[in-house]
């Protein structure tokens, strides 16, 4: 029998529209899903570029204009991955006319906006997803499960960074990621999102108090010059001012009486995508890095003490989660991976497999909150209770 089908259309084609169209693509390949999820429309504001992606990766149509998938009775799934300054936007005209969203991180520009979106998807009752990757790598979804389990016992810290070095260059221009007309904030809304979520997603529990401190170590940078691109140390006769954080350090009272430390930075010279996150517990720690992601550090502190010290588990076993769907023991998985395991997520949570999905809407809208709260307490130079911005 024909599977039901699930019409996608992607907004936005370069770095996530990659991610997320292969994630489409491989999904019903490597996992038996209960519906097929169709690469429908891809749409992108330069016709040209997003002419070649629907054609490189097989999308049945491509859109200059996202408004045109909106009308389009065939379309299921609207999946935002274009500049934070549009999600809201997007999002909120897509569940309008009844469409599943799938958007990309972080959620929106500010908790106005983001409750705005939340309040959307609830009047419309649509199926919302946020595209948190990182909570279904199988080392950070094995982490959770340990520690529900009661292995670290009671929490103490969780320490968490985020650590990037692409924009270290002066001459490096100001692209959308640094403008906070368009981005809203720099490394803090794009890396510092993450590692609230998966903060959350870890600990199950809410954050209650901030207090962060933000830097921008350039203060300007080459801009664009319409029609012939971004300037050059060559042709930079203007230059643009850098409105946002190159770097955000924050401290955190978790709601379960933990404490937290947080530091999201594109200027840690030779760390690519340094996602690292360690949790201390009474009876163990646990630690995770992206770098290394096909393996979780662990600390057994009740074990005899002649055979302490931190264990390597290699997470690619078939008990692990998701990786019954990918390779044999040891054929380790990649960052890709995230985004199929989530796609998997998502096509199930639509058919109704599943009753829950996180992360969802109101998930972004906790993690926009945190965010909001640490730029106060930045701009203010005080702690920040999160209730202040909720
Ligand atoms: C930043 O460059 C970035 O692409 C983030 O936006 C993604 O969310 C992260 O997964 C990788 O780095």
């Amino acid at each position: 029998m024909k599977k039901k089908e699930i019409n996608v259309a992607l907004i936005g084609y370069k770095f996530m529209g990659r991610a997320h169209g292969n994630a489409y693509i491989s999904a019903p390949k490597f996992f038996s899903l209960p519906v097929q999820p169709v690469l429908h429309t891809i749409v992108g504001r330069d016709q040209k570029g997003v002419a070649a992606v629907a054609n490189q990766w097989g999308w049945k149509s491509f859109e200059t204009d996202w408004r045109r998938v909106l009308e389009n009775e065939e379309i299921d799934l609207v999946d935002v991955g274009t500049p934070n300054s549009s999600h809201a936007e997007i999002s909120i005209a897509a569940a309008e006319v009844g469409k599943a969203i799938a958007c990309e991180k972080p959620l929106a520009m500010n908790v106005a906006e983001a409750k705005a979106m939340v309040k959307a998807v609830k009047k419309n009752r649509v199926h919302n997803y946020v595209w948190f990757n990182y909570r279904r790598a199988p080392a950070i979804s094995l982490a959770r499960e340990l520690i529900d389990e009661g292995r670290l016992g009671k929490i103490y810290h969780l320490r968490a960074v985020y650590l990037q070095d692409w924009i270290m260059d002066p001459n490096f221009p100001l692209v959308w990621r640094l403008q906070k007309k368009i981005a809203g904030s720099g490394a803090h809304g794009d890396l510092n999102s993450h590692l609230i979520d998966l903060a959350r997603f870890l600990l199950r529990t809410e954050f209650d108090e901030v207090c962060g401190m933000a830097k921008t170590f350039i203060k300007e940078r080459p801009i664009e010059i319409p029609g012939r691109g971004f300037a050059t140390v060559k042709t930079a006769r203007k230059k643009g001012k850098v409105d946002v954080d190159d770097a955000v350090l924050f401290l955190a009272r978790f709601g379960n009486g933990a404490i937290g430390t947080f530091e999201a930075t594109r200027f840690a010279k030779g760390r690519r995508n340094g996602n690292q996150i360690e949790i201390n517990g009474s009876k163990g720690t646990l630690v995770f890095n992206l770098e290394r992601m096909n393996e979780l550090q662990f600390f057994d502190d009740t074990l005899p003490k002649q055979e302490q010290g931190f264990r390597r588990i290699l997470v690619t076993e078939p008990v692990h989660p998701y990786i019954h769907g990918y390779w044999p023991p040891g054929h380790i998985i990649g960052y890709e991976h995230t985004f199929i395991s989530m796609v998997v997520d998502i096509m199930n949570h639509l058919a109704g497999r599943t009753k829950e999905f996180h992360a969802d809407f109101e998930d972004g809208l906790r993690c926009q909150e945190v965010l909001d709260a640490v730029l106060l307490s930045c701009k203010e130079r005080r702690w920040v209770r999160i209730k202040e911005v909720a």
